[in-house]
């Protein structure tokens, strides 16, 4: 048995004019919640500093740069760093990333228990677009100010076991759960902004969104015999839903817990990093079972070849 309590920390609405400060207490308030009912992990969402700022478009620079950290931690975020290493949790959030070559990523952490951080991940699956798009009810215009990420899907050797991370739109890509599969992750943390309807398609509501939600985690965390904690910024920000359905998701792909709010809320599970052991020595026993020679498609092709095709 190798317990990890583990903290899924959702966030209710950041609103544009929220200063960073106040989003930073709120946190520490979860993280204090946290540390009381024992977790050793405590989990935030994607962008956890600001509201979900790629629903507007923005030509500035500077205005575009406000948005992002240039230090991690900064002297606003310093304070969530030193009440982790008061309480010994360690800690992963997402926030924005501005390197100092001016390079923008939408980027996560992941502390030790002693607030240093041992890993980062820059988010490698960016949705939306990168010009403003007249005909969607709103936004999305993550690939406008973020490149994608440049570190891969690394796994980190962690005092509780082997630990990943992806962000919002990697979960729905098979591919990222398997590449950290491919490392024998015990546990992949994540957080995301989800609108609650599609731009470009208001027949897919809150509904649509939460099934397909679960089903990208429950089949990451089955498929690969990895614990999945799912965190969400949720509710209403300036106006623009986004869905709940922060959720901690065992190896065997069962949803252990799950918010029920949109907003601030605290879920803790004991997760036991050993029920891993099974999926990975029986069926999904990478290597017993995988055909790697007839995957080439995967990592030949960006897009769709169709039969015959002149190439
Ligand atoms: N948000 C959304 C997500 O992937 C999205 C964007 C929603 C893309 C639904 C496709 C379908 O959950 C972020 N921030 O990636």
């Amino acid at each position: 048995m190798r317990e990890l309590v583990t903290a899924a920390l959702q966030m209710g609405p950041i609103q544009r004019a929220e200063p960073r400060a106040a989003v930073v207490a709120r946190m520490i308030a979860l993280l204090d919640r946290a540390a009381a009912a024992g977790a050793r992990l405590a989990v935030f969402p994607e962008l956890a500093l600001t509201t979900f700022f790629p629903r507007w478009y923005m030509a500035d620079a500077a205005e575009i740069d406000a948005w992002f950290e240039t230090e991690m931690p900064g002297p606003e975020t310093q304070p969530l760093f030193q009440r982790a290493r008061d309480h010994g949790v360690a800690i992963t959030f997402g926030y924005a990333e501005r390197t100092l070559a001016g390079q923008r990523f939408n980027t996560s952490i992941l502390t030790d228990r002693q607030g240093a951080i041992l890993g980062k991940y820059r988010k490698v699956h960016l949705p939306g677009h990168a010009d403003f798009d007249p005909a969607r009810a709103f936004q999305h215009l993550e690939k406008r100010y973020f490149l994608p990420g440049d570190l891969g899907f690394p796994v980190w050797r962690t005092e509780a076991g082997l630990q990943g991370m992806c962000i919002c739109n990697d979960r729905r890509w098979p591919e990222t759960y398997r590449v950290m599969g491919l490392q024998g992750v015990e546990m992949i943390t994540l957080g995301f902004n989800t609108p609650a309807v599609n731009s470009q398609n208001a027949a897919e509501g809150p509904g649509d969104r939460l099934f397909h939600h679960r089903l990208s985690v429950q089949a990451g965390a089955y498929q690969n015999a990895t614990w999945v904690v799912a965190v969400a910024k949720a509710g209403v920000e300036d106006g623009h839903p986004l869905i709940g359905g922060t959720m901690i998701v065992d190896p065997n792909g069962h949803v252990v817990a799950e918010s029920r709010t949109e907003a601030d809320e605290v879920l803790i599970h004991a997760c036991d990093l050993d029920l891993c052991a099974f999926g990975k020595s029986t069926i999904f026993d990478f290597a017993r079972h995988r055909r790697p020679e007839h995957y080439g498609a995967i990592t030949a092709q960006t897009g769709v070849v169709l039969p015959g095709a002149a190439q």
